[in-house]
């Protein structure tokens, strides 16, 4: 079967990656005891034992635990260089990477730590693996909307090293109506705009983010097979759906990969395409979920491996010109 080396050696981009959640067990032992740090857990084995989940919230204890060991730029850097040379290796050729500022701030890390450490990541991507590479910034929409501006704030002197905002972390009871303003405020600026909708949280988060952020892709919006009207409006306005099939399997959004609704997605008309979203804590980068979401839903092909692809690109943020070279 000739399917497995198209998924790995087709070139793609990856939109939907928590660079926080690339952070493998072995690193955050090797980052705690730089930093003089001691973790809860008293080996890799013992931490990657823990990755057992029942929904987003179990998984989002145990990686902002993981995320705590991050203090100095080098640290951050290091981090995303071991992301990149997973993603090249995949033939991951464009990616564009959430972080979280407010999981470093909160415990007293300046965000130009870790803003710097992520950047000179993407600029080292580009020179010598040939990995392009843009920041989306994420609020976490668990904290005030008065958090987040005030992370807008402060991450403004870096306003030309990131591309966009997020909205990430628990998403029941946090709707997106909640971030209106500050979204606003971001988009005045030209920030390119998404949010994590329809994961956990029901479709009226799906049109609230369209309605209400006006963002320009969904990250996740499995749900929206729920609500046919919704499927309809995203099909008929290429709204991008960053899927990301380990996940929701990990996540319990899905009981098997066969249950997962990525073809009904695709068979829609929908843009959706295939993104690791935490790879170190969901069963892995890129290939493993080509080949994990192709092997458990053999009515996935090749016509829909070449869609996938380019349906990556489409969705991404980078100048139409670029784009055309890819697609
Ligand atoms: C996340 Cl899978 C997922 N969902 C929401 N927020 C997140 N942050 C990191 N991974
Ligand atoms: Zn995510």
């Amino acid at each position: 079967d000739r399917l497995p080396a198209l998924l790995q050696r087709m070139p793609k981009a990856e939109l939907h990656i928590h660079i926080e959640g690339s952070l493998e067990p072995e690193l955050i032992f090797a980052l705690a005891q730089r930093n003089g740090l001691t973790l809860a857990y008293p080996s890799v084995e013992a931490l990657r034992a823990a990755y057992a989940f029942t929904d987003l919230q179990s998984f989002l204890d145990i990686y902002y635990a993981g995320a705590s060991v991050l203090l100095h730029e080098q640290d951050f850097f290091d981090m995303a260089w071991a992301y990149f040379q997973k993603a090249a290796a995949d033939h991951v050729v464009h990616a564009e990477l959430f972080f979280d500022p407010q999981t470093h701030t909160e415990r007293g890390v300046d965000i130009g730590v870790v803003i710097r450490g992520l950047h000179r990541a993407c600029q080292q991507a580009q020179a010598e693996l040939g990995v392009s590479a843009s920041l989306i910034l994420c609020f976490l929409r668990h904290l005030s909307e008065e958090a987040a501006f005030d992370t807008l704030e402060a991450a403004l002197p870096y306003r030309e090293l990131f591309i966009g905002v997020g909205l990430d972390s628990s998403e029941v009871g946090h709707p997106p109506e909640k971030f209106a303003r500050v979204f606003a405020k971001c988009r005045a600026l030209g920030l390119h705009v998404v949010a994590h909708a329809g994961e956990e949280g029901p479709p009226a988060y799906i049109h609230a983010a369209l309605d209400v952020l006006q963002v320009e892709r969904i990250d996740h919006g499995v749900r929206s097979v729920e609500d046919p009207a919704l499927m309809q409006r995203l099909a008929a306005n290429r709204v991008p759906l960053t899927v990301c099939p380990l996940s929701n399997v990990k996540l319990c959004v899905y009981r098997t990969m066969a249950d997962h609704q990525l073809p009904a997605l695709l068979s829609a008309g929908l843009c959706a395409m295939v993104n690791s979203d935490d790879p170190a804590y969901f069963g892995g980068y890129m290939n493993d979920n080509f080949l994990a979401t192709f092997d458990g839903l053999p009515q996935l092909g090749a016509r829909e491996a070449w869609q996938l692809a380019a349906n990556s690109f489409e969705a991404s943020f980078v100048p139409a010109a670029q784009k055309a070279v890819w697609q």
